[in-house]
């Protein structure tokens, strides 16, 4: 795509999804960058509902001068969707913005919504790519202007968090990635940008739940349990690293309150079957006065009691399950 062959706005709103990750939010300074390269004059603003917070700090290493509004008012003649292309994803962006497709461009890596159509008549939507910020790279190349070693840097911080430091690249990440460090991006650098220590007292959680673990050897899997104050999903992360297929950690986080996490490895839910929000969270949540609810490896439950209980019954839950997928592996003919 060539920006160049594009009508000039002068009023330009460059819009990244809710809690914009660093492939969204260093997509947009790189836009934001080309554009005022090629228009001098015009008004550029960035905004997105919210921003993560290892965004947060990558801004703080690489471009601390930015702003980027939560907030949005007024016309614009330019609007440009990064890193998502589904209104649902602005936020509460959305409401405040009267999109026209004329003036509405879209460049992103995800798959194409079905109401991408409509929201703008420009798309570059590419889903087999694995950033948006290497689509900026295009970007810079095909409208021939030079990546500055601030936008090469944020780029390539960009490509590094999406790709989970190159898992997930494909032919063009690595070609992208020559182009960003031929223009200065400084690889070191961009992976220590992205490891973020956590507070003290998260450290100090993890450590005492991993002190006050019970392990449950169920068939091939390992299963542990926990008890912490709060953190409880950090704590988690934390017994899925030390060994364990599937975390459950019971908090506390005041007197009458319980909250419960789970994770498991992607190797559990695949060999198992076993999704966390609906085969054990879910039916948790009655038992601790509550609702639970959540994804395949990850989900939680929150509630008024029972916290010890609810433990043990999660892992009956799994044990229960993995009965029944033994029995029914056995009676497939
Ligand atoms: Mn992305």
């Amino acid at each position: 795509m060539n920006l160049r062959s594009l009508n000039s706005a002068d009023n330009v709103l460059i819009l990244g999804h809710h809690n914009a990750d660093p492939d969204a939010i260093c997509s947009m300074i790189a836009f934001k960058e080309i554009y005022q390269n090629l228009h001098p004059d015009a008004v550029i603003n960035m905004a997105c509902d919210d921003i993560s917070k290892l965004s947060t700090h990558v801004l703080d290493i690489f471009a601390p001068d930015e702003t980027i509004l939560s907030e949005i008012s007024g016309q614009y003649d330019l609007v440009v969707l990064l890193d998502t292309n589904s209104l649902s994803q602005l936020g509460s962006l959305v409401e405040n913005l009267a999109l026209n497709p004329e003036n509405t461009l879209i460049i992103d890596h995800h798959e194409e919504s079905e109401e991408a159509a409509n929201i703008a008549s420009t798309r570059w939507i590419q889903s087999d790519i694995s950033s948006t910020c290497e689509m900026m790279v295009t970007l810079y190349v095909d409208s021939e202007v030079s990546i500055s070693p601030r936008v090469a840097n944020l780029l390539l911080t960009g490509i590094l968090f999406d790709t989970r430091r190159f898992f997930y690249a494909g032919v063009t990440t690595f070609d992208s990635t020559c182009k960003l460090i031929d223009a200065g991006a400084k690889y070191k650098k961009c992976v220590q940008s992205l490891i973020v220590r956590p507070e003290r007292s998260e450290r100090i959680a993890r450590l005492k739940a991993a002190s006050r673990l019970t392990v449950y050897t169920i068939d091939e899997w390992i299963i542990v349990t926990s008890k912490i104050g709060a953190y409880e999903a950090s704590a988690c992360r934390g017994i899925i690293d030390l060994g364990a297929d599937v975390a459950i950690v019971g908090g506390r986080p005041s007197q009458n309150k319980v909250r419960i996490s789970s994770r498991s490895t992607s190797h559990f839910s695949r060999s198992t079957g076993i999704n966390l929000g609906l085969d054990v969270m879910a039916p948790l949540g009655e038992l601790i006065g509550g609702q639970g609810g959540g994804h395949q490896n990850a989900a939680g439950a929150n509630g008024v009691k029972n916290r010890s209980e609810a433990l043990k019954q999660a892992v009956e839950l799994i044990r229960q399950k993995l009965q029944e997928g033994t029995s029914e592996n056995q009676t497939v003919p």
